[in-house]
């Protein structure tokens, strides 16, 4: 089964008008490679500004919602909010949601579930963090968190899953093609063992963790690996790149 490359820049809590608009020209003139479908996380504050700016074919996504539609939740945005302002995507369970802001599986599951009920598209992230890498429960903690997630889905043509290694975000150096490639087939494997073998040969899993211009390449070769979230890679010219490693 083909799976359409997926690369989504996630902008995390950076950019002003002046950066985002200068990142927009970019993206808008750069030669992508037409079978990859891109999509930019902007700040909340900028989604608006982004989508108005940025070339239709690209998507624009949330970087997190929250469990219901509206009421006093001070800080919060909603999946209908989303939805009525033109994103066409989320992304829940982000390490940084999980580990800065301690969002459970429990509650990343419930985002999950309540983004889906407004239809709008999920890239979902999981993975370990160095501590438990080194004590060998990296299987555990992502099976833990896959369940969470297969719990909450109705639709798995709406979700994207997203692997990211813990301990390669944000240092420079992306996990082994090798490491990322063996952890999306179990991936892939939980999913054809508690979900469906047709879910598990068509979900896309993408890689986050330090994806770069000059590496992105061998790790877009290995057979389970449909794409990339890139972090400080998509605030740069390189992005283009990334975008373009299979081309
Ligand atoms: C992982 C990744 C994208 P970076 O968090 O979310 O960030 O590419 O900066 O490691």
């Amino acid at each position: 089964m083909t799976r359409k490359f997926f690369v989504c820049g996630n902008w995390k809590m950076n950019g002003s008008k002046k950066s985002i608009g200068e990142l927009i020209q970019t993206l808008n003139t750069a030669k992508l490679d037409p079978n990859v479908e891109v999509v930019c996380a902007a700040p909340a504050i900028y989604l608006e500004l982004t989508r108005s700016e940025l070339d239709p074919k690209f998507s624009v996504a949330a970087q997190n919602c929250y469990i219901v539609p509206s009421g006093g939740f001070t800080g919060e945005i909603s999946p209908a909010m989303i939805k009525d302002c033109g994103m066409d995507w989320v992304i829940l369970g982000h390490s940084t949601r999980r580990h800065i802001f301690g969002e459970s599986n429990e509650f990343i599951g419930q985002k999950i579930a309540h983004a889906q009920e407004n239809d709008l598209g999920v890239i979902v992230c999981i993975g370990e963090t160095r501590e438990e890498k080194e004590k060998g429960i990296t299987d555990q903690v992502i099976f833990a968190q896959m369940k969470a997630i297969a719990d909450n889905v109705k639709d798995w043509n709406k979700v994207v899953l997203a692997y990211e290694a813990g301990w390669a975000i944000g240092t420079g150096n992306a996990a082994s093609p090798q490491h990322v490639q063996q952890i999306h087939a179990k991936v892939r494997e939980w999913l054809k063992n508690n979900v469906s073998e047709a879910v598990a040969n068509s979900v896309r899993i993408i890689y986050g963790g330090s994806v770069r211009g000059d590496t992105c390449r061998e790790l877009a070769a290995q057979k389970d690996i449909d794409g990339f979230i890139v972090g400080k890679g998509s605030l740069k010219p390189e992005f283009v790149d990334i975008v373009n490693a299979k081309a």
